[in-house]
């Protein structure tokens, strides 16, 4: 229940303040569905990726990759930008593929009908038990497994939707809200750095999608990549998830991964859309700038 110092505060009845000054005020409203018109391109590969290079979307693309990698021929993708700055998600086809409008969003168009997919952890599960691969079938390393992938998709709004947003994006610093996140990120990554003590990765001692959801996000934390926050949080005294994100980081599938359709740092590190393995070597952002 509300009390009066509420309403001091509130109105009875909250109304929408476009112009909040957060980070993200131009793209975030309180209703569902498509604000226009947009058709999204098809390329020629069974799979058709329509995302953007932030933690969510480099699971599925790292994933892709490691398909790839694994000799998995039909896992073969075209990876689509979705600026979400710009209100693509916002477009006709992308909300009838996601009707949350959130990247990343997967179209299969390998069989009769095309199957759409959303969610990020739905996405990785989907390419999983689609190829085999990255998904133990023995009933207790599967649990194990499922558990991980669960546990991320719970805990992550907590760190992106919570600490990163009161620290890095807010327009106010809310001094309450950054402890509470603070708190919970650092209880999160003290929970993985115990399970990393005893396991070498997170299902077991096989690398599976748990891993490939967890990484960009957690990994990224320790690793300084995110929201500035490594000396606030102290991510060097959580020794088991820097062996393990170094691990994860060394491997060429995920360096390809985290390039696919990034827009921020280094040009040589951007491949803005992905059609073929060797664009890697040849449409990075440096390239095409060099070849204009
Ligand atoms: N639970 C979703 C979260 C996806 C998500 O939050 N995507 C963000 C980018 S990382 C997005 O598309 N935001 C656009 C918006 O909120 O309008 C998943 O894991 O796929």
């Amino acid at each position: 229940m509300k009390d009066e110092r509420f309403f001091r505060v509130y109105p009875q009845v909250w109304t929408w303040n476009k112009a909040n000054g957060g980070q993200f005020a131009s793209i975030n409203r309180p209703i569902a569905g498509p604000t226009h018109e947009k058709k999204l391109p098809i390329g020629r590969h069974p799979l058709q990726l329509y995302s953007l290079g932030t933690p969510n979307g480099q699971k599925v693309t790292i994933m892709l990759e490691e398909l790839l990698a694994l000799g998995h021929g039909g896992a073969e993708y075209d990876a689509w930008l979705i600026r979400i700055g710009d209100g693509d998600q916002f477009g006709s086809d992308f909300v009838k593929i996601n009707p949350n409008s959130k990247i990343p969003a997967l179209m299969d168009r390998s069989g009769e009908k095309p199957i759409r997919v959303f969610e990020s952890g739905a996405i990785l599960t989907y390419l999983a038990e689609k190829f085999g691969a990255f998904l133990p079938t023995e009933p207790a390393a599967r649990a194990e497994c499922l558990s991980w992938l669960f546990w991320q998709m719970g805990s992550a709004p907590y760190l992106g939707g919570g600490f990163g947003h009161f620290y890095a994006y807010a327009p106010t610093k809310i001094e309450y809200a950054i402890d509470r996140f603070a708190m919970e990120v650092k209880r999160q990554l003290d929970v993985l750095d115990r399970r990393l003590a005893e396991s070498e990765y997170l299902a077991g001692s096989q690398y599976t999608i748990a891993d490939i959801a967890v990484w960009p996000w957690y990994g990224g934390l320790v690793k300084g990549l995110t929201y500035g926050a490594a000396e606030f949080l102290q991510v060097e005294d959580y020794k088991n998830v820097q062996r393990w994100a170094d691990a994860i980081g060394d491997r060429p599938a995920v360096k390809r991964g985290r390039m696919v359709n990034r827009t921020s740092g280094e040009p040589s590190s951007q491949l803005h859309e992905r059609h073929d393995a060797s664009d890697f070597d040849t449409r990075t952002q440096d390239k095409l700038a060099a070849a204009e």
